[in-house]
């Protein structure tokens, strides 16, 4: 027998920080010695969920595919990291009863960075493009988002150091940290 692993999701739109926190998390991980599956959005949706688009189901499709994969993962003891947008509520109730189901932990993360900032960020030109109705069901623009009512922590990204942010989220893992 082996301890239950976990599985975290960092949920929040697109240019909230997700990616990157995500990247240092995992990072930070394999340093202490703890292995870690990362389920970062452009990896998977090139490869577990290729050809999927971003229509309701799709995205659900996506989220639950994800938090199948993770789950599997935790039952085995490790840590998935996973930092979809995973816009719906629903959804992500459904990734927390599979990690269950596995015996696993599942530690939610609201990356809570205003639409503001996230749009004044617009790394990839993707919020002016879908302002100017170049990308349909854009999360945030024309495509809704359900706010995490009771998150195991929320974070704003605003004006702050990735590695302060990743050092709140390795806290709520500690107990898991370096078996
Ligand atoms: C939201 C979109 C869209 C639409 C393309 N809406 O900043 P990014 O580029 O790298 O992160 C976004 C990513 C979102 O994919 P996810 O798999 O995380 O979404 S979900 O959980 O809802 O399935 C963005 C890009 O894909 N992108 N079109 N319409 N984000």
């Amino acid at each position: 027998d082996h301890p239950a692993g976990v599985v975290l999701l960092l949920t929040g739109l697109s240019g909230s920080g997700k990616s990157t926190i995500a990247r240092t998390v995992a990072t930070r991980l394999v340093e202490g010695g703890t292995p870690v599956t990362l389920l970062d959005g452009d990896v998977v949706r090139r490869h577990l969920t290729a050809g999927l688009g971003f229509s309701p189901e799709d995205r659900r499709t996506n989220v639950r595919r994800i938090g199948w994969v993770a789950a599997e993962v935790a039952h085995h003891g490790g840590i998935a990291v996973c930092s979809p947008i995973a816009p719906e509520d629903a959804v992500r109730r459904d990734v927390a009863a599979m990690a269950a189901d596995r015996g696993a932990r599942f530690v939610l993360v609201h990356v809570a960075t205003p639409l503001e900032e996230c749009e004044r960020r617009d790394r990839k030109g993707l919020y002016a493009r879908a302002r100017r109705g170049e990308i349909p069901d854009f999360t945030g623009i024309s495509a809704p988002y359900d706010v995490p009512d009771e998150p195991d922590l929320r974070i704003d990204t605003t004006g702050r150091d990735v590695g302060a942010c990743a050092d709140e989220v390795l806290a709520l893992l500690d107990p898991e940290v370096g078996r």
